[in-house]
């Protein structure tokens, strides 16, 4: 049975793997245009839990993919956050000054440099799975239309509409959970659905649950995020404005109250931890990280 020093070792290798990888994927800082390379790196390799990658990694540990099939699509799933978070940041968006404790990528560049790193990031994610050649290449495809469909208008850029045509509006718990889905739920599907298409799994009992798991951890970081933002520890990480957002924008704490919210978070993680009810240990990892999610404090 592996113990928690199991898993805080896993987390270690798998954290040191992607960031490996994507400081060779991503364009040097002297290849030209000097400047927005050095926003990607910037924006991508400056910290962060690297949770979507570990997901990738631990749901390929399951279905027993080999790590070095795992790395693109750990990089491509980080890629893209790492983008949504340069833009999430914009004076058009969030505008806020601090991401990680450090500036964002706008005030540390420009707000031009921040918007083309965001679209490079982007395009880079796609290019990197599309490139792997470690993978059959109906599996690529497969996972290259799983990350669109994440990232796009019916996944995180539709979420993300939502969310701004929300502010100062009351959403309802049903509307809430919709706008959650899909800006920050389906990349996280999407990072099991990666990991589970590595190891050739595309479909089935095992693949089900798996999207289950996932879509039940993809709410439960959002309800944690909604928690910690009342509580004000975001505010303390650098997200400069998060408790005041709070009060401003839909949130499970302003609809349910902190106490609920909580129960709600820990009975996501139990629904999640449900779906793997019937893997060995091998699904250990996966059921570490729905704990660290609801217990996290930044
Ligand atoms: C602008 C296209 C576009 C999309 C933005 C996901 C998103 C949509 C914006 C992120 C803004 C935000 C703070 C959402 C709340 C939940 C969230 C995704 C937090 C940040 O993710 P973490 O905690 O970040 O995984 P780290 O820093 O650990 O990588």
């Amino acid at each position: 049975m592996p113990s928690d020093a199991d898993f805080a070792q896993f987390a270690e290798d798998a954290r040191q793997r992607v960031e490996g990888v994507l400081g060779q994927l991503l364009p040097p800082s002297d290849c030209l245009p000097a400047r927005l390379h050095q926003a990607m790196r910037y924006s991508t390799l400056g910290g962060g839990k690297r949770l979507r990658p570990l997901l990738v990694y631990a749901t390929g540990h399951v279905l027993e993919a080999a790590p070095a099939l795992l790395d693109r699509p750990a990089c491509a799933v980080e890629l893209i956050h790492a983008y949504s978070l340069v833009h999430d940041d914009l004076p058009a968006m969030d505008d806020d000054d601090l991401r990680r404790g450090q500036p964002t990528c706008h005030k540390q560049y420009d707000e031009a440099t921040a918007i083309l790193a965001g679209d490079a990031l982007q395009a880079l994610a796609f290019q990197v799975l599309a490139d792997d050649w470690e993978l059959d290449a109906a599996l690529r495809l497969r996972m290259v239309a799983a990350l669109a469909l994440a990232a796009g208008s019916r996944g995180m850029v539709g979420g993300q509409a939502i969310d701004l045509a929300a502010v100062g509006h009351t959403l309802s718990l049903p509307a809430l959970e919709s706008m959650h889905i899909h800006k920050t739920g389906m990349l996280i599907r999407a990072s099991v659905q990666l990991g589970a298409l590595a190891a050739g799994v595309a479909a089935g009992e095992v693949h089900e649950r798996l999207l289950h798991y996932a879509d039940n951890i993809g709410l439960a970081f959002q309800v944690q995020d909604d928690i910690l933002d009342e509580e004000g520890e975001t505010a303390v990480m650098g997200k400069q404005n998060g408790a005041d957002r709070a009060r401003n924008k839909p949130s499970y704490v302003s609809l349910l109250g902190l106490a609920e919210a909580k129960a709600l978070a820990r009975r996501l993680c139990d629904d999640a931890l449900a779906a793997l009810a019937d893997f060995d240990g091998r699904a250990d990892h996966l059921r570490a990280l729905a704990h660290l999610i609801v217990e996290r404090r930044q």
